[in-house]
């Protein structure tokens, strides 16, 4: 890392030739006069475009002729971020692109902040995607990602009259440098139609065009690729329409194409049952197991060998039409008979498990996705007419083994009462008439009863009339492996979302922990911190190998190395300092605590608690006298993060923040001693910049309800603390670290169906948690109505009922910042444990994320060249 690249001769040479390459580029292929930033960028981007080309060709080469084993990492989103700094870093390249720049009068830092976010994603499971990419090229695995080239990303959020407004994120205004076109890579998808037995006939047809954007790994040759797939009509007019006058109609077919791949849904872990968004999951899955089968078919003569070759991971249910398309592939194209493919099929997908939110585990209506796909809907009952019948048996069993134990508990009870009654005759008859009553039950029926439960397709429980299919349901039994993303939640999947499919096939169900790529969220976005941790190490190879970080340990203990690592934190909150005051036009204070909570909004993320406790911190400092005020640990408390534009409770969330921020820090009396700041269109580029500044960090959700977060990991792996609930991977990252360096509060997953029930009658209000809702109540933060349901949501069990139990962990959440702000007091200790926080989370680097999928799921080896 850090290399100095002009420290030698050669590298010297290097540069030069890059500074060459790109004037070309902007002389011919952009053919600019001009060297303003945004054309120095595309210069740039296209050079480093034709270097991954090269490797990208290379290594493909390399792996058709080896033939390897290949997973394919099938996903609706894939949350990218910029490319620029990280291509040129992981092919080794950043002094050469630095100097070169720097010889044509641009600079690295101006012309990489040019580049617009590639934001095909919501959060946490599309950012995933991506350092698992990374990751992938890193460790030499064969395998590509493939998913959906959205012309719209990610919404832009931007703050108007103190509310969320959002933009259109139109991100190929530019062009995109990072992609390769490949017109001889189409494929047909259909949709709608009619079926003639198991023969179907599509109405609609569109042509899948694949995208690859090259994915370098670092320091190795392998570069692997994200195909992305992008909808062209099959004719680019109804030519009987044009001819015969009709133009709206001659160019619905292009609309219709454009329209499949215009927009990423903005939900993040709630379902969105529109039909485009099935057409969506069915046009990237059906376009992609065409594209691995023509492939695989090129080097073997039939298909059912397919699982020895490729793995397909689902990531969640978006790919889960993936169990019926590879069925009909196989059997409708490929002639397999249904037998045979269901082997193959079951041999080649697995599937991953993000969430437990019972909104998010999709469900098609029949009738949707019957409409759609006809054929589709057929293969799937059938699949799950073979599946009731093939557990038809173990059921029977269960239900018989349920029977006799009623039976013996009724008997049991049966003898009680007549002992109770052992001398009145009366008490013999009742004794012979509940033991007769446990024998009675028709068999059958509860047979047929107890079926439903493991049953693929169901009933709707809120519209009796509509079935649904349970995507999640479909994706277990048809997949080989089923995992989580943290062992909380791989234990909670099987305890409460599968336990039926757990007892018939327990090895199925297994744990694989998040990971991040520590090249973009620690060596990239933090190179001072990497410096110093090189320079301790006396290596760069921790880049490559995390584990290494734990070597960092002693050095905790030497203050010189704790005064370093302090100024490297200030120069990082100094930079985010920077960019508050040009954002927000808040000045706030690096002499204070930084305090982040970013993520999606979401009301069981709890940012709603948050604002409670500042709200709180505030109403103690108002009333504090001088001297009091004098021993206050001042804080900025910076939020970040997007509220899907139909989530009414989120935007509320988002809006009031906003207002208290208005409030406090206009507040003379309050000054340095607590600012809030929300920080508009929280991406990957914001938060490269925010979590290297961070010191104190939130994941406060209800505990049982995020199924890992991975930013807590990123967060760690930069030296800043976490205050947290027992929950996703904040548990793992306590056992790494040591709990006693994380502020740890609030209730156990275990119990929150209890305080659920319990919340009724509760009563255990703290009177902090009262007094700053009241606060919000009394307009203190303005618009007091506009807040009424928000805070009803909480306190009010006819609206909402704190589903997400505030109130319960209020208290102890305040019990904890109070443990926060005495140890920052100690900024020796502080850092001392700060420090610890780095050396202890080289495990949650998706390098040993992906190393695991490969050895326990994908059977995958590394195929680096020589
Ligand atoms: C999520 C989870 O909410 C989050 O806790 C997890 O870290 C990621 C990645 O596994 O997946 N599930 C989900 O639907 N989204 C997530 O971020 N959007």
């Amino acid at each position: 890392m850090n290399k100095q690249a002009t420290s030698n001769g050669a590298a010297a040479a290097d540069a030069a030739a890059v500074a060459a390459d790109i004037e070309a580029q902007r002389r011919y292929r952009l053919a600019a006069k001009s060297s303003d930033p945004q054309t120095m960028y595309q210069a740039a981007a296209w050079s480093v475009h034709n270097k991954l080309v090269d490797a990208f060709d290379k290594t493909q080469e390399y792996w058709k002729e080896k033939d390897p084993k290949h997973v394919y990492y099938l996903s609706a989103e894939f949350l990218m971020g910029r490319t620029l700094t990280n291509a040129v870093h992981n092919l080794g390249l950043e002094g050469e692109y630095a100097e070169a720049l720097k010889n044509l009068g641009a600079d690295m830092e101006t012309v990489r902040s040019q580049e617009l976010d590639a934001a095909l994603g919501n959060g946490g499971l599309g950012r995933l995607a991506a350092c698992f990419l990374d990751s992938m090229a890193t460790l030499d695995l064969p395998g590509w990602g493939y998913g959906i080239r959205y012309r719209y990303g990610m919404f832009k959020q931007a703050v108007k009259d103190g509310l969320q407004v959002e933009l259109p994120d139109y991100w190929l205004d530019a062009g995109n440098p990072w992609e390769i076109r490949r017109p001889e890579t189409q494929f047909k998808v259909g949709f709608y139609g009619s079926l003639d037995g198991d023969k179907w006939t599509p109405s609609e047809e569109v042509v899948a065009e694949a995208y690859d954007v090259p994915i370098p790994g670092y320091k190795t040759k392998t570069c692997s690729t994200l195909r992305l797939w992008d909808a062209l009509p099959s004719s680019e007019l109804d030519l009987a329409a044009f001819n015969a006058g009709d133009y709206v109609k001659a160019v619905e077919l292009k609309r219709k194409a454009d329209e499949i791949t215009a927009v990423l849904y903005p939900n993040d872990a709630t379902e969105e049952g529109k039909e485009l968004r099935l057409k969506q999951q069915f046009f990237f899955v059906s376009a992609s197991l065409q594209d691995t089968i023509a492939r695989y078919l090129e080097k073997h003569s039939d298909l059912s060998g397919l699982a020895e070759k490729a793995t397909f991971q689902m990531n969640d249910t978006h790919p889960t039409i993936a169990v019926a398309e590879l069925m009909r592939l196989l059997i409708d194209v490929h002639g397999m008979d249904s037998n045979a493919a269901w082997g193959v099929t079951t041999k080649a997908l697995a599937y991953t498990n993000h969430t437990v939110m019972p909104e998010a585990l999709e469900k098609w209506p029949v009738r949707v996705i019957g409409k759609l796909l006809p054929r589709h809907m057929q293969l799937i009952e059938q699949i799950n007419t073979q599946w009731l019948a093939s557990i038809k048996d173990h059921v029977s069993a269960k239900v018989a083994k349920e029977q006799a134990a009623k039976k013996a508990e009724a008997a049991a009870a049966a003898v009680k009462v007549a002992a109770a009654a052992a001398s009145a005759a009366e008490g013999k008859e009742a004794a012979a008439e509940e033991a007769k009553a446990g024998e009675e039950v028709e068999e059958v029926d509860l047979v047929a009863e107890a079926l439903k439960a493991y049953s693929i397709v169901q009933e709707n429980q809120w519209n009796k009339d509509e079935m649904l299919v349970n995507m999640a349901y479909l994706a277990v039994v048809g997949s080989f492996a089923v995992n989580g993303v943290a062992a909380i939640h791989s234990e909670i999947i099987k305890t409460d979302i599968f336990p039926h499919f757990v007892e018939l096939f327990p090895q199925r169900f297994q744990n694989k922990t998040n990971g991040v790529t520590l090249r973009r969220w620690l060596a990239y976005c933090n190179p001072e911190l990497s410096a110093l941790i090189t320079e301790a190490l006396g290596t760069d190879a921790w880049v490559k190998d995390a584990t290494l970080l734990a070597k960092l340990k002693p050095f905790a203990e030497n203050a010189e190395f704790r005064k370093r690592w302090r100024a490297v934190k200030q120069a990082k909150k100094a930079e985010l300092a920077a960019h508050i005051k040009d954002v927000t036009g808040y000045e706030v204070s690096t002499n204070s605590m930084f305090d982040i909570h970013v993520k999606r909004i979401h009301e069981y993320k709890r940012q709603f608690m948050n604002a409670l406790s500042i709200i709180h911190r505030y109403s103690e400092i108002k009333a504090m006298s001088p001297e009091e005020r004098k021993k206050v640990v001042p804080r900025v408390c910076v939020f970040g993060g997007k509220a899907a534009s139909a989530y009414y409770m989120a935007k509320k969330i988002v809006a009031l923040v906003l207002s208290i921020a208005e409030t406090i820090n206009n507040d003379k009396e309050v000054g340095d001693l607590l600012k809030v700041v929300f920080l508009p269109n929280y991406n990957v580029t914001e938060a490269e910049l925010i979590i290297p500044a961070a010191e104190l960090s939130q994941h406060i959700s209800t505990a049982g309800t995020e199924a890992s977060g991975t930013s807590n990991m990123k967060f760690a792996l930069n030296g800043s603390f976490i205050i947290g609930t027992l929950d996703g991977a904040n548990i793992e990252i306590g056992e790494n670290t040591g709990f006693e360096n994380l502020f740890i509060f609030g209730i156990k997953a275990e119990e929150i169906n209890r305080l659920r029930e319990e919340r009724k009658d509760f009563k255990d209000y703290d009177p902090r948690f009262i007094a700053a809702l009241d606060l919000i109540k009394s307009g203190a933060f303005g618009r007091p109505d506009y807040f009424d349901d928000l805070v009803a949501s909480i306190s009010d069990m006819n609206r909402g009922n704190d589903w997400f139990l505030l109130a319960n962990d209020f208290a102890s959440y305040m019990d904890a910042q109070a443990e926060v702000d005495a140890l920052y007091s100690d900024q020796e200790e502080w850092t001392r444990r700060s420090i610890i926080y780095t050396a202890s989370n080289g495990f949650f680097s998706s390098d040993r994320t992906i190393d695991q999928y490969a050895r326990e799921i994908w059977n995958v080896q590394p195929c680096a060249q020589p």
